[in-house]
C-alpha cells in the first residue's frame, strides 16, 4: 500500500484540459480555426454534432476556473494553447494576434499569483486549418516543422513565467487517429466512404515523423534561446496503455505484449530517446516506415527534459498469426478486455477503450524508467469517464464513486512505483478539471471532477472526485 507522507513535500499535482475542448470562443477576438473546428463541424464525425464553438466557455472565465483550482488544493494546472488564437494563420509569416498572446499571458498571470504552477503544452491536436489547406500540415514534413518551431518560438517569448513546457500531446493520437483510422481530425484514411484522400498505409508514419522533428526544432530553439535566461523545462507527453499477455503461457503473447508497447509508445520514445525508430516497427513496417537522416537523428536525439505520461487503462494482447495487414498500426496484434482464463481488465466505463486497472500504471511506469534509463517524469493526464454518467440527475450527477476509486487506486499505486521502485515522478496532473468536449465522442463521455452544465450557462458543480483528488493527495504529500 501507498503510505502516509510517501511523496515529497513539493510533488506538483493538479489538473489538466486542453484548449479546444474547454475554450469555446471559437471565432473571438481573432481567432483562426483549427482542423477541429472543421471537423467537428462535419455530420456524423462527432456524437451528437457537439463542436468546440462554446464548449466551457472557459476563454471568458480565466478567474472563475483558476478560483476552482485554488478551492480544489491544485497546485499546478496543465493547459494547452491553440495556435490558431495565437497565429491565425499558423504560418511563420503569418501575423501573430496580440488578444491570443494577452489571454494566455493573463491566464499564466492568474495561476501564479494563487500559487498555481502553470504546465503548457503547445499542440493538443488542433492544427491551424489555414496550414492543412496550404500544404496539408503534417505531411509536409519541412514546412510544418519550421511553422511549429516559429509558433513555439512566439510562445516561449512571450510566455517566459512559464517553468513546465510540454511540446506535443500524444502525437500517436495526431497521427494514427487522425491520418490512419480518420476518426479525429482531419479525418483522413483508405476507406473512401469515410474521406475522399488518404492512405492508411503510409500518412500516420509520415505526420509522425513530421511531429518528432517539430517537437526536436522546439526543444532546441528552448534550449539555445529561452532556458538559461527563464530555466524551464521542456518535453513531449506521449499516451501508452499497459499490456498483459492474453495467455500468459504464450510467448508469442508475451512478445507481443512488448511490441504493442513499442508501436504505441516507443514509436516517439526510441526516437527522443535514441535517435531511432524500433526494430520491431521497422521490420513490420520496411520502407514505409520513414528514415530519420543523419542529421534529423541527431536533431531528435535527447530532447526531453522530462517525460510526460498520459496513462488511463490495459490490454490483454493477443498475437495474431496471419501477416501483418498493410494499414495495421498496433503490432500485428489484438487488444482484448478478458484473458485466455476469462478473468476480466476492469470494469466498464463509458469510454469503449478505457477499463480502470491501477496496476497496470505501476508497472508502466517501472517499464519507462528501465527503457529510457530513469528520466524524470509528471504524468499528464490520469483519469476515467464513468459509465451513463450523462444521464444522471440531480445530486447524482456530483456523485461518482468509480472515479474517486479510481484516482485513489490510481494514485496509489504511482507512489508504489516512486518509492518501491525509484520511479523520479514529480507530479500529476488528474484529467480533467471539468467535463468538456470529448473530441470524437461530444459532450456524451465525461472526465471532469467538475460537472459542466451546459444548459445553464456552462456552471461549474464540484464532483465527490475533486474532494477525493484532494484529501488522496494530502495524506501522501510529506509536510516536513
Ligand atoms: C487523452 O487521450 C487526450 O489527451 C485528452 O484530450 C482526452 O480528453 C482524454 O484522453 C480522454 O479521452 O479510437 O478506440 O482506437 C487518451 C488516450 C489514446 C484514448 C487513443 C483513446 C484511442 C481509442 N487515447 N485511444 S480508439
Amino acid at each position: 500500500m501507498a503510505t502516509t507522507g510517501s511523496l515529497p513535500k513539493d510533488f506538483l499535482w493538479g489538473y489538466a484540459t486542453a484548449s479546444y475542448q474547454i475554450e469555446g470562443a471559437a471565432t473571438q477576438d481573432g481567432r483562426g480555426p483549427s482542423i477541429w473546428d472543421t471537423f467537428s463541424h462535419i455530420p456524423g464525425k462527432t456524437a451528437d454534432g457537439g463542436t468546440g464553438d462554446v464548449a466551457c466557455d472557459a476563454y471568458n472565465r480565466t478567474k472563475e476556473d483558476v478560483a476552482l483550482l485554488k478551492s480544489y488544493g491544485a497546485r499546478a494546472y496543465r493547459f494547452s494553447i491553440s495556435w490558431s488564437r495565437v497565429i491565425p494563420l499558423g504560418g511563420r509569416n503569418d501575423p501573430v494576434n496580440p488578444l491570443g498572446i494577452k489571454h494566455y499571458q493573463n491566464m499564466v498571470d492568474e495561476l501564479l499569483a494563487n500559487g498555481i504552477q502553470p504546465f503548457v503544452t503547445l499542440f493538443h491536436w488542433d492544427l491551424p486549418q489555414a496550414l492543412h489547406d496550404r500544404y496539408l500540415g503534417l505531411l509536409n514534413k519541412e514546412e510544418f516543422q519550421l511553422d511549429f518551431e516559429n509558433y513555439a518560438r512566439v510562445c516561449f517569448a512571450n510566455l517566459p513565467k512559464v517553468k513546465h513546457w510540454i511540446t506535443l500531446n500524444e502525437p500517436w493520437c495526431s497521427s494514427v487517429l487522425g491520418y490512419n483510422t480518420g476518426l479525429f481530425a482531419p479525418g483522413r484514411c483508405s476507406d473512401r466512404t469515410k474521406s475522399a484522400e488518404g492512405d492508411s498505409t503510409r500518412e500516420h508514419l509520415i505526420a509522425a515523423h513530421s511531429l518528432l522533428l517539430g517537437h526536436a526544432r522546439a526543444v532546441r530553439c528552448y534550449r539555445s534561446e529561452f532556458k538559461a535566461k527563464d530555466g524551464g523545462m521542456i518535453g513531449v507527453t506521449l499516451n501508452g496503455d499497459w499490456t498483459e499477455p492474453w495467455d500468459p503461457e504464450d510467448p508469442l503473447d508475451v512478445e507481443a505484449c512488448e511490441r504493442k508497447l513499442e508501436f504505441a509508445i516507443s514509436w516517439f520514445g526510441d526516437p527522443v530517446y535514441f535517435g531511432k525508430y524500433p526494430d520491431s516497427m521497422r521490420k513490420q513496417l520496411g520502407e514505409r516506415l520513414p528514415e530519420f537522416t543523419p542529421e534529423e537523428s541527431q536533431l531528435v536525439k535527447g530532447t526531453n527534459d522530462f517525460y510526460g505520461m498520459n496513462h488511463y487503462t490495459a490490454n490483454y494482447i493477443k498475437h495474431l498469426d496471419t501477416p501483418p495487414a498493410d494499414d495495421d498500426h498496433l503490432g500485428n496484434l489484438e487488444c482484448h478486455f478478458y484473458n485466455k482464463a476469462g478473468d476480466c481488465i476492469g470494469p466498464e466505463t463509458q469510454s469503449v477503450w478505457l477499463r480502470p486497472h491501477p496496476e497496470g500504471f505501476r508497472k508502466l511506469l517501472i517499464w519507462l524508467n528501465n527503457r529510457y534509463n530513469g528520466p524524470i517524469f509528471f504524468v499528464t493526464e490520469n483519469g476515467t469517464s464513468v459509465k451513463d454518467e450523462h444521464l444522471k440527475v440531480g445530486d447524482d450527477r456530483f456523485d461518482d464513486p468509480l472515479r474517486c476509486e479510481y484516482f485513489r487506486t490510481y494514485i496509489a499505486a504511482m507512489a508504489r512505483a516512486r518509492n518501491e521502485s525509484g520511479v523520479d515522478v514529480r507530479g500529476y496532473l488528474a484529467w480533467s478539471l471539468m467535463d468538456n468536449f470529448e473530441w470524437a465522442e461530444g459532450y456524451v463521455t465525461r472526465f471532469g471532477v467538475t460537472y459542466t452544465d451546459y444548459e445553464n450557462g456552462q456552471k461549474r458543480t464540484p464532483k465527490r472526485s475533486a474532494f477525493v483528488v484532494k484529501e488522496t493527495f494530502e495524506e501522501l504529500i510529506a509536510k516536513e
